[in-house]
């Protein structure tokens, strides 16, 4: 998800048009032997927006098997994203099909046609899936209960603001938003009933800045972490990333 290559792509056709950008959706698809090939589709029509003037979103394409011709390698229409309303059809039987080798990625715009190809081969064709959209955007997937805060938290920043756990524009807007990810969002979840173990105006009354070496900080530390069974370590470092960006 966090892969430096598609983040740096990400970042050339997304950072353009939004602060911070997230994951919009995390897909494992497998095409077994004898299935035919998907429908030709745009990723971006989830969005009613029509010629929106930048890209919303971008696909990576992870391949965990060789994909080839015969094995169903994604289709894409090259150029189709110039088509810039849905109802504007580029030829779309001017479909290629993409060969690379297991490991390998392919990139692919929001409004870029394409589908998984018929499977004419005797085995499965595996890939992965993550989309990447403006952070203005609600995500594709609800990434709060497929990665709930005592998970998110294992995760350093830069993985858990993909996830969506950092409002959008928190470095660079003049309103005075939190900046970096928010604690507040990350360690502490919800209890039984639903409700936060403290408010959020409380501790942030109450929180200072203290370093790991603190013996107060340690003993705080645990008792805010307990439920997620990490060593202390752990949850310092990834207290201390939350602070320090605050
Ligand atoms: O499996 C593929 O090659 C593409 C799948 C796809 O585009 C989709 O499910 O939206």
């Amino acid at each position: 998800m966090d892969h430096d290559l598609a983040l740096a792509v990400a970042d050339e056709i997304l950072l353009p048009h939004c602060a911070t950008y997230t994951l919009g959706s995390m897909t494992a698809i497998e095409i077994m032997s004898g299935e035919s090939g998907q429908a030709l589709h745009r990723d971006d029509s989830l969005y009613p927006l029509e010629n929106p003037g930048m890209e919303l979103l971008m696909g990576a394409m992870w391949a965990l098997d060789d994909f080839t011709v015969e094995n169903g390698g994604t289709r894409v229409v090259p150029r189709s994203h110039r088509f810039l309303r849905s109802w504007h059809l580029p030829d779309v039987t001017k479909w290629e099909s993409t060969v690379m080798p297991k490991g390998s990625v392919l990139f692919y715009l929001g409004s870029t046609w394409h589908g998984g190809g018929a499977n004419n081969s005797e085995g499965s064709r595996m890939g992965l899936i993550n989309t990447y959209s403006l952070g203005w955007l609600r995500q594709k997937s609800n990434q709060y209960l497929d990665t709930p805060p005592d998970v998110a938290i294992q995760f350093g920043p830069r993985m858990r603001a993909l996830l969506g756990y950092m409002p959008h524009g928190s470095g660079d807007d003049r309103i005075g938003t939190f900046r970096g990810d928010c604690p507040a969002w990350v360690d502490t979840p919800p209890n039984r009933h639903g409700e936060r173990s403290e408010g959020r105006l409380d501790r942030q009354k109450t929180r200072t800045r203290r370093t790991a070496s603190d013996p107060t900080y340690q003993t705080d530390l645990r008792a805010r972490y307990r439920y997620t069974g990490q060593d202390t370590a752990t949850i310092a470092t990834a207290y201390t990333a939350v602070s320090l960006s605050t």
